[in-house]
């Protein structure tokens, strides 16, 4: 068994609770170890031999006794036994909006309906408003839910919703009445997918915005119209929620709207253990008095702890971190100094070295690393020795005239499926920086692979290692790789591992960046531009390094020249 089954197990256990309806602390704590354990990069198995399974966030006692019945048999008794009580398809009627557990357990009840298929054709039979608590009303939700779910794209890539998110959030802003219109949920943790967005705004008069918002040109149909709410499909697909509330409730909305529910759950049981109840409109204390929230800060400040980034909002530790007063201060944009991997039109790249190196002056970095493909890759146009040398003479005399701005001469060296590298050593020893890739030979095994990526790492000449898990969102999957073991060669040799941002790569992820800082193993932020004008993605890459909590000092493009250069191998 996997830690992603594992995990599934304990996600689908805390559903099919809440359908039963059992407490609400039980539930919440399934979700956790769930989270705990899929976010996990050691073997389950390997953890318990060392006596380390409640190490993870959310395993205590009971679950470890749970996830070791598991290892041994394969089977949970209880998971089995609400089985047998509800079917697998019960589950599936969740992810209708507008149906919750309470809803869907009824459904199966009352008419044996444990399919979205089956939901849909009662829906139009008129069958569901016969059931108690169910009106018209309801039936006409739960068929537009369906509708909504059969066109919703599965989720997007950051790189995708970002754009988009921008254009609805300008489109927004040009309402008379609106203010401060802002992209919020996982968008704003900068997730590496989203599910939908999450758009919000302050007015005086929020009926007025909400109807703006459903006529912006980009909207193809509307979900639902409220009067502080509404859901509607772009026209491309994407699903967007907007939420909008007067200037003194901005700062609660934004802390709600932004999530994670997670966060947002361990939040309320801080604030009732002070007394006070948080939602969307602010805190309410037991006497039913208001402490109105107009700032984010106002949300937190009020139960006596500091902001917290967006990016850290995922209950994983930065409510006890805040507390300890050890929060990071996460890597920023204007700490990065440079872009040390990035291809021009020697290999496959669009541009000239030099329109590349003009751009990255232009976004105010002090070098930028031209690494080319190295020679087996023959639809890179790869380079060989013969054509490296000939480039170097280019990037001399680019680097005579543009100084004090850098380019380094640098190559994307090929990993070939035998473990050696696509160039000789002596080659290696005269560029300035070498990424080491794998391109090709995906499919070996988990130690095959692994030591590939570690004997590249123990090479004298290899500084970075681009793209460490080979992962391609939506495409293909990480190559099966001993993370733990790459980081402490990683570590031991000084070897940089990769935040590659392209918008289909986002490897390292925020998971593995974590994982990295913890054990000191410094990171890279790289576009792996092929243009100049995508070098502007870094705030990709960004996104998984602040999720992962890393620092401007676990990250080397933050490091001046002379101080990259001596770190450099
Ligand atoms: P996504 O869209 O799947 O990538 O993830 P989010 O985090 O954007 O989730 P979404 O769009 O369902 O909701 C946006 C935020 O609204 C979420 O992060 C927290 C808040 N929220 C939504 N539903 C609930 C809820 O049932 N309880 C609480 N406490 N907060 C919620
Ligand atoms: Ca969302
Ligand atoms: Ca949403
Ligand atoms: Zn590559």
């Amino acid at each position: 068994m996997t830690n992603k089954d594992i995990a599934d197990i304990f996600y689908q256990l805390a559903d099919m609770l809440e359908i039963k309806g059992d407490i609400r602390y039980k539930i919440i704590a399934y979700r956790k170890a769930a989270d705990g354990i899929a976010h996990e990069t050691q073997d389950l198995a390997e953890l318990r031999r060392q006596g380390k399974l409640r190490d993870i966030p959310g395993v205590g006692e009971k679950i470890e006794a749970k996830i070791g019945e598991l290892l041994d048999t394969g089977k949970l008794r209880v998971y089995e036994e609400l089985k047998q009580e509800i079917p697998d398809g019960v589950l599936s009627l969740l992810s209708v909006p507008d149906v919750g557990p309470k809803t869907a357990w009824l459904i199966y009840q009352k008419l044996g309906i444990h399919s979205i298929p089956d939901l849909e054709q009662a829906a139009r039979a008129g069958k569901l408003r016969t059931l108690p608590g169910l009106a018209a009303k309801s039936e006409e939700r739960i068929l537009h839910g369906i509708e909504a779910l059969h066109r919703r794209s599965p989720r997007i890539p950051l790189g995708v919703a970002l754009p988009v998110a921008q254009e609805l959030v300008a489109g927004l802003a040009a309402c008379p009445q609106a203010r401060q219109v802002i992209a919020v949920g996982s968008l704003r943790r900068r997730k590496a997918t989203v599910g939908d967005l999450d758009i919000m705004a302050a007015s005086p008069q929020p009926q007025a915005v909400v109807d703006c918002f459903v006529g912006l040109p980009l909207v193809g149909e509307v979900v639902s119209h409220g009067d502080t709410k509404a859901t509607v499909i772009l026209k491309d697909g994407v699903q967007a929620d907007l939420m909008v509330l007067a200037a003194e409730h901005y700062g609660s909305l934004l802390q709600h709207f932004t999530g994670s529910k997670e966060h947002n759950v361990h939040l309320r049981e801080l604030s009732l253990s002070k007394g006070l109840s948080f939602s969307e409109y602010g805190y309410t204390r037991r006497d039913g008095s208001a402490i109105l929230c107009p700032a984010e800060e106002d949300v937190y400040r009020t139960i006596g702890l500091p902001w917290i980034p967006p990016e850290l909002r995922e209950d994983s530790g930065e409510f006890e971190a805040a507390k300890a007063g050890r929060l990071p201060r996460l890597v920023d944009l204007p700490d990065i100094k440079g872009d040390l991997h990035c291809h021009s039109n020697w290999s496959d790249g669009v541009a000239s070295i030099e329109e590349m190196a003009q751009a990255a002056r232009g976004r105010g970095y002090a070098y930028i690393a031209i690494t080319d493909h190295s020679k087996s890759l023959g639809i890179a146009h790869g380079l060989d020795e013969e054509r490296l040398r000939e480039r170097q003479k280019e990037i001399d005399a680019l680097n005579a005239r543009l100084a004090p701005f850098r380019v380094l001469s640098g190559v994307e060296v090929d990993i070939k499926a035998d473990a050696t590298l696509d160039l000789p050593d002596e080659v290696l020893a005269q560029l300035d920086i070498v990424v080491a890739s794998i391109h090709s030979g995906f499919r070996q095994d988990r130690q095959r692979m692994t030591q590939r990526l570690i004997a590249a790492m123990r090479n004298p000449h290899v500084d970075i290692i681009g793209h460490p898990t080979g992962i391609l969102l939506g495409e293909r999957e990480a190559y099966d790789v001993d993370f733990e073991a790459l980081l402490a060669v990683a570590q031991e040799t000084g070897t940089v591992l990769e935040v590659n941002a392209m918008p289909n790569r986002l490897d390292l992820d925020d998971v593995h960046v974590r994982r990295a800082v913890e054990r000191g193993v410094k990171l890279a932020i790289s576009t792996d531009a092929h243009r100049p004008d995508v070098l502007a993605t870094i705030v990709l890459g960004l996104g998984m390094a602040r999720r992962g909590w890393a620092e401007a000092g676990d990250v080397v493009n933050t490091m001046t020249m002379e101080r990259l250069r001596a770190h450099l191998k």
